[in-house]
């Protein structure tokens, strides 16, 4: 098989890429380990950045999500009794975000590629790259135990933490930099109507909790848990009773409960794999960095990679300058760097830490009281929040 882009991995990254390119005239194959049915039972990201938004609207598969998305227009933040609303809207001269789930996007995403005739291998065993620092790299892989090989131009990595891509990068010229944090996220999902209208990122003694929702039906939170957490000592009943403990008052006592349909723990990370690209091989999404979730950017980060590559490689097919893509990795890392920032500062905001004591318990509450009392510095969490440009 030929193609001129081979993409590895058929998650948000990888659909959205082939999508773009395909709109543009440029053919692209996509590579992805597991079946369908996985890939779509998973629940991830749920908040999306206006510019994510914009393009999926662009990429032609914005119908459904402006149709049930949910734009929002602020978020509330809790600590030591109090709760204060981030007016995203009118902080950022009329920014919002959308409630939107991962797992539609990936639905709408892989209807569209389905629809105009895009093609995505699933379960697609041993990927791997070949002669990415040549002018023909390559790809090999086990479809139904026979042996295939698939020609390309360029290789997008579009394969997630776990991938095959940045893994075959040579070991002398990836700079790794990482800090894991010492506990992950409990989240469940559930048919009860979201306990607000808006977001709530809760700080307590505790530990964090967060009420977010994927549909005025079905809600999505969360609760800071330790790494070793055993989810099985976890029923339905110990989640609510923990997260009506840490949210305030009146949202506790409106809080509608009811079973799980899904209960899994995140550890919470940040990465980055620099540089982003090697050769003809590039390395968009999780592959190349991670964020912990308290500031909703996975996924958008993910997304504006895609930007900057699907670009690049547009002007490269296009006019023959190479320029971009030479950039590609710079100009990814830049944002990609102020949205680790983001993530993590949220993250030393929110939680608790073992080792914080009281000073440190006091520190966030200083922060917390100044940031939702200064209307600068509720503007640079705004500003960061609706996502930078890109
Ligand atoms: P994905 O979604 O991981 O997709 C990568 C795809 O590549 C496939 N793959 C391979 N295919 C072929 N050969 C191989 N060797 C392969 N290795 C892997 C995988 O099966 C998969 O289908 O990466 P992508 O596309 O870059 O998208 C990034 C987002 O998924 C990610 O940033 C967010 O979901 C992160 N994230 C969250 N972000 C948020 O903004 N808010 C959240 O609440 C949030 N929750 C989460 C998350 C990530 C989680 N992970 C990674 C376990 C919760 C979890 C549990
Ligand atoms: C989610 O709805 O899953 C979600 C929302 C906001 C976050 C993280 C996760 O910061």
């Amino acid at each position: 098989m030929k193609t001129q882009v081979g993409i590895i991995g058929g998650g948000p990254s990888g659909l959205l890429l082939s999508q773009i390119l395909h709109l543009q005239g440029i053919e692209s194959v996509v590579l992805e380990r597991q079946s369908r049915d996985y890939v779509l039972g998973r629940i991830r990201a749920g908040v999306l950045e206006q510019g994510t938004v914009e393009m999926l609207r662009d990429a032609h598969v914005g119908d459904r999500m402006d149709r049930e998305g949910l734009v929002h227009d602020g978020f509330h933040m809790a600590f030591g009794g109090q709760i204060k609303r981030i007016d995203l809207e009118g902080l950022t001269g009329g920014k919002t975000v959308m409630v939107y789930g991962q797992t539609e996007v990936t639905r709408d995403l892989y209807d569209a590629r389905d629809q105009i005739g895009g093609v995505v291998i699933d379960e697609a065993d041993d990927v791997t790259p070949h002669d990415i620092d040549t002018d023909s790299p390559y790809l090999t892989f086990h479809r139904e135990g026979n042996a295939e090989r698939l020609g390309c131009d360029f290789i997008a990595a579009c394969d997630g933490f776990h991938g095959v891509g940045r893994q075959s990068m040579p070991k002398d010229v990836l700079k790794i930099y990482e800090r894991v944090y010492p506990f992950g996220w409990l989240g469940v999902l559930s048919e009860t109507r979201p306990v607000d209208e808006e977001l709530i990122y809760a700080n307590h003694e505790r530990g964090f909790a967060l009420c977010s929702m994927r549909s005025p039906k079905l809600s999505r939170y969360y609760v800071q848990c330790a790494l070793d957490e055993d989810l099985n000592e976890w029923s339905d009943d110990r989640f609510w009773e923990e997260l009506k403990l840490r949210l305030p008052e009146d949202a506790a006592a409106r809080l509608e409960t009811g079973p799980s349909i899904e209960k899994s723990i995140a550890p919470l990370r940040s990465f980055v794999a620099e540089p982003m690209s090697h050769g003809r091989m590039f390395l968009a999404g999780d592959a190349a960095h991670i964020v912990p979730p308290t500031g909703a950017k996975g996924l958008n980060l993910a997304a504006s990679d895609v930007y900057y590559l699907s670009r690049a490689l547009i002007e490269q097919y296009k006019t023959g300058d190479e320029s971009r893509l030479r950039d590609y990795s710079k100009t990814a890392l830049s944002r990609v760097w102020k949205a680790e920032r983001f993530s993590w500062s949220m993250t030393m905001l929110m939680h608790k830490f073992p080792d914080q004591g009281e000073f440190g318990a006091k520190m966030q509450q200083a922060e917390l009281d100044y940031l939702t009392s200064s209307s600068a510095a509720m503007t640079a969490m705004a500003e960061n929040y609706v996502g930078l440009p890109f």
